[in-house]
């Protein structure tokens, strides 16, 4: 019997992964999926968030020390749940929560993986209708199964992540992930609540015309950075462009659209923010993981990203990532990496 299986659910891909790889415990499958339920959860509540008091202030800070809007909870709230209710995380560090926590009952305890995120990056569009998203990144545990998950679980260099992924709350909701298989996008059906394979084996073209800045900070960067970005300003047909400036302030919206089309996004280090503004590990390193597998390049100005090993859960860092001739032609200004 030929069974129609022209699209592929989440669910159904992450099991066909377990299929080809007979070996797999079925836990990153099952932690994958749980992101997925948690991300259909949090995608109904952005969809309506102008038509509920969700919005606004929840009156808290966070250790960002930014105002917290309610979203930001819920989302928070959601992600937390499933994975600290399913068979697979034994701990989680969030953008929202000070310190990583610790699930510590006999399952989590057991379980192989622990999970960085960002519940909704971007939040402080959340009123003005611009696309956010969710970022997580999955590790291996270094600590003794059976036992509760420590500190060095979560500061491990971005080089040893399993895999890490994103949802996108925009004019679809999408949700792409990367292993060292390879990068995939899936785009949820609302007719049937799942999220569909709709962008296989996602590559990130060796160049592109798209260059992401705030042009704000301009006078605050490095001399190299400012003449990296002078370059673009002057590309014309004859040499590679012309190039176009998009900048929406979401990072997941903005990177998301120079992986697909090809581009290089860029938070440098300013004057005000001598270490950069984005986050190391739940911002930093699962995009640099997913560009990389997907063909980019992803670095902080000096060093490979993923080769950086984290001291706080919180840190910054500066950020470079895109299209791998054009972070090599912003490494002729600011050195090779
Ligand atoms: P700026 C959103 O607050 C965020 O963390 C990223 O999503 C985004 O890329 C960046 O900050 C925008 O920062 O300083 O340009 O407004």
């Amino acid at each position: 019997m030929n069974i129609n299986r022209n699209v592929l659910t989440l669910d159904e891909f992450t099991i066909q992964q377990l299929r080809n790889f007979p070996n797999a415990t079925g836990e990153l499958s099952s932690l994958l999926r749980d992101i997925g339920l948690a991300s259909k959860r949090v995608n109904v509540e952005v969809n309506k968030a102008g038509l509920v008091d969700i919005l606004g202030d929840a009156g808290s800070i966070n250790v960002q020390g930014e105002d917290v809007k309610k979203l930001d909870i819920f989302a928070n709230n959601q992600f937390m749940g499933v994975l600290k209710h399913g068979i697979s995380c034994a701990g989680v560090g969030s953008e929202e929560m000070d310190d990583f926590v610790v699930f510590d009952d006999e399952v989590s305890n057991n379980s192989k993986y622990v999970v960085m995120f960002d519940p909704l990056d971007g939040s402080g569009n959340i009123d003005v209708n611009v696309s956010i998203g969710t970022i997580f990144s999955v590790y291996r545990r270094v600590s003794e199964r059976g036992k509760p998950c420590t500190k060095e679980d979560f500061l491990q260099a971005g080089n040893r992540q399993v895999a890490a992924g994103y949802v996108i709350y925009g004019s679809s909701t999408m949700l792409v992930y990367a292993t060292r298989r390879g990068v995939n996008g899936f785009t949820l059906d609302p007719s049937i609540g799942e999220f569909c394979l709709s962008h296989p084996n996602i590559k990130c073209p060796e160049v592109g015309r798209i260059y992401s800045v705030n042009h704000g900070n301009f006078f605050q960067y490095d001399e190299p950075v400012r003449q990296y970005i002078d370059t673009c300003q002057r590309k014309t047909k004859d040499t590679g462009g012309p190039y176009t400036q998009r900048y929406i302030g979401s990072m997941v919206a903005d990177v998301h659209r120079n992986l697909i089309k090809g581009g290089i996004f860029m938070y440098p280090n300013t004057i005000d923010k001598p270490k950069g503004k984005l986050r190391l590990l739940y911002e930093c390193n699962p995009f640099a993981f997913i560009v990389e597998v997907a063909g980019g390049k992803a670095t902080n100005g000096k060093q490979r990203i993923l080769d950086v090993q984290p001291t706080e859960l919180h840190q910054r860092s500066a950020f470079f990532v895109g299209s791998r001739l054009m972070m090599e032609e912003l490494e002729s200004y600011t050195g090779k990496v």
